[in-house]
């Protein structure tokens, strides 16, 4: 899986490019991840990358020219030019399934904006799929690039140590369970004791109290996720 990083501030990326997951699947060959500093592609002597908005307003807009050219050029050092995906405050909704629609592509080339985002032509020309990780006002596309790219890579077979664990995340089979409550040691910390039955061994009533908390949790903290039959099905004070 390929991943081409188009910003105005690659500095952003350095200390989760070294997070050892990611670190571990680019060393593996796995996952290869390139920056490209959109300022490059500046033409003018003050490498000006943004201009006053048109109409008026606050704040400043990233200019189509370098932009374009920026992402034609970054998609030319490839025999295939890879998946455009845009961030922004005006993309569709990421989620579990756009992940994996994303993780089917072996090129995905990220374009963040920052300031007021990108002229209008900057889509008009390069089309690109106009993605945003949720409704709530970044200063760029930044962290939403890494959001994605964290999210993918986890589909990318062989990153994960455990090769079957993101099949088991939740949302990521039909039934859109949030995940069971887990413990580790102590058995007893300030007074609060680790389930009994988790102790016990007993790995089909594990399962049952595993499952039970999960529809629990779910439908205390995300009842929009259930199926109807479930819902309301536990109205006890949420503590799990
Ligand atoms: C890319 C610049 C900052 C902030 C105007 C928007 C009312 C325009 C994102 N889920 C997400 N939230 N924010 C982003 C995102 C923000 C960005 C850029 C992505 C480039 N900004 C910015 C405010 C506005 N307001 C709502 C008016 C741009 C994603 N993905």
């Amino acid at each position: 899986m390929r991943f081409d990083v188009l910003t105005l501030f690659p500095e952003i990326f350095s200390g989760y490019m070294t997070q050892s997951l990611l670190k571990l699947a680019i060393d593996r060959s796995l996952v290869e991840l390139n920056l490209h500093n959109i300022r490059d592609w500046s033409r003018d002597k003050h490498h000006s990358v943004d201009d006053r908005p048109f109409g008026g307003g606050p704040g400043m807009v990233i200019s189509a020219e370098p932009t374009v050219e920026a992402v034609e050029a970054v998609q030319a050092t490839d025999s295939e030019p890879g998946h455009l995906v845009m961030l922004t405050p005006q993309g569709r909704k990421l989620d579990q399934p756009l992940v994996e629609q994303l993780a089917q592509h072996k090129r995905l080339l990220l374009l963040c904006g920052r300031y007021e985002g990108f002229d209008q032509r900057v889509s008009d020309i390069l089309k690109p799929d106009e993605v945003s990780i949720g409704d709530f006002v970044l200063n760029g596309g930044e962290v939403a690039a890494m959001t994605v790219i964290d999210a993918v890579i986890r589909l990318v077979p062989g990153v994960l140590g455990d090769e079957d664990s993101s099949r088991f995340d939740s949302f990521s089979h039909g039934d859109r369970l949030l995940e069971h409550a887990q413990y580790t040691r102590p058995r007893e910390y300030r007074g609060l004791e680790v389930p009994e039955v988790l102790l016990s061994g007993d790995h089909q009533q594990i399962a049952r109290w595993r499952q039970e908390n999960s529809i629990q949790r779910t439908s205390q903290r995300r009842a929009d996720l259930l199926p109807e039959k479930n819902k309301g099905k536990n109205d006890e004070p949420r503590n799990s």
